[in-house]
């Protein structure tokens, strides 16, 4: 049994190790060492180049390795068919659940401002309401949007969440579908968007969304942590000019890495960073996946299929 690996963006040697400690019986090829390219059964990939599909005849089941699989879904030569799993484990959650609750509170509790008067050693206390009067609202309620709601609810915030279909979940107010966007934006003053880019996602935070957010006592924050794609840059440094947000957190851009001269990078009320809002563990990934090979080769199902029509 043998799993091809490959990502165009990590030290490959933490990835292969991690990949033998948790599957001693499978055999790990890296790209583009494949050797008889039939034998290939699984694919473990993030961001494939174009000719990898092409000598794979062999293949079971493709892996991305985040959790995000716009990055498969546009590879050219994708199998049709072929089951496509992405990575939904505790690891990788509990990592996007403490940078959202990090970025929530940092602009609640107005860190910004408090580096901003250390750098003049300013001694001045700043208005501070609690949570309980504070609206966050987050899209995208699927494995990460639930969780980080879940823990932003038990620091007393009051959270709202938006879907494609329907949900209920105990505390959050729930939202879903065309129709409830505006009224869930129209109850957040911090909107938290952990949505996957698809068809209908693509662009979505753009000037006239912002324009419904819940203006609060200071103003509407937005913290992207969705995708890059999802995001109108142009159109965020426009209403941070305008006061129609706040301030905006971005780990996810339009392009990766985000070039030196994006003017993204020095405004001075947006914090950058660099997709690693959930980096993926080499340990956990490797026994999600070798879990889901074991799992599929004794005739059990796969966890977290794609839905490729869906487009997540
Ligand atoms: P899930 O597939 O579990 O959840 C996706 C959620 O988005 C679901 O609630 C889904 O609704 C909702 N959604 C999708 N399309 C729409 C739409 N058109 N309108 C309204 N809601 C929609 O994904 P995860 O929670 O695991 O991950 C979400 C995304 O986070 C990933 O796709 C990836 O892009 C990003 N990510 C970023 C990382 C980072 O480090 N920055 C790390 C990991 C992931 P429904 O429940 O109705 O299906
Ligand atoms: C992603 C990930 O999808 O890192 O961005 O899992």
């Amino acid at each position: 049994m043998v799993l091809l690996y490959y990502a165009n963006d990590r030290d490959p040697a933490l990835w292969i190790d991690a990949l033998k400690a948790a599957g001693p019986e499978i055999e790990i090829r890296q790209w583009p060492d494949t050797g008889p390219g039939e034998e290939i059964a699984y694919a473990l990939l993030w961001n494939p180049p174009q000719e990898l599909f092409r000598s794979l005849s062999g293949l079971k089941v493709v892996f991305s390795l985040g959790a995000g699989v716009d990055h498969l879904l546009r590879a050219p030569g994708l199998p049709p068919g072929l089951p496509l799993v992405r990575v939904a484990e505790p690891d990788l959650t509990s990592r996007m659940s403490e940078y959202v609750v990090l970025q929530v509170l940092m602009h609640h509790r107005r860190q910004r401002a408090y580096d901003e008067l250390q750098r003049h050693r300013e001694w001045r206390p700043l208005p501070q309401r609690a949570a309980a009067q504070v609206r966050v609202g987050v899209m995208g309620l699927g494995v990460l949007g639930r969780d980080a709601a879940a823990k932003l609810r038990t620091l007393g915030f009051q959270v709202a969440g938006w879907s494609r279909t329907a949900k209920s979940l105990e505390g959050i107010e729930c939202f879903a579908g065309d129709s409830g966007l505006v009224p869930f934006l129209n109850c957040s003053e911090i909107l938290v968007c952990l949505l996957p880019v698809t068809e209908h996602t693509r662009g979505i935070l753009n000037r006239s969304l912002f324009d419904e957010l819940a203006a609060g006592e200071t103003g509407p924050v937005l913290i992207n942590a969705g995708r890059g794609a999802l995001q109108v840059e142009e159109d965020i440094i426009a209403a941070l000019e305008t006061g129609t947000l706040r301030a905006a957190t971005l780990d996810t851009f339009v392009r990766e890495p985000l070039p030196p001269e994006s003017p993204l990078w020095s405004h001075p009320d947006i914090t950058v960073t660099p997709h690693i809002a959930a980096t993926s563990d080499p340990g956990a990934i490797a026994d999600f996946v070798i879990g889901q090979i074991r799992r599929f080769e004794s005739g059990g199902k796969l966890e977290s299929l794609v839905d490729r029509d869906r487009g997540y």
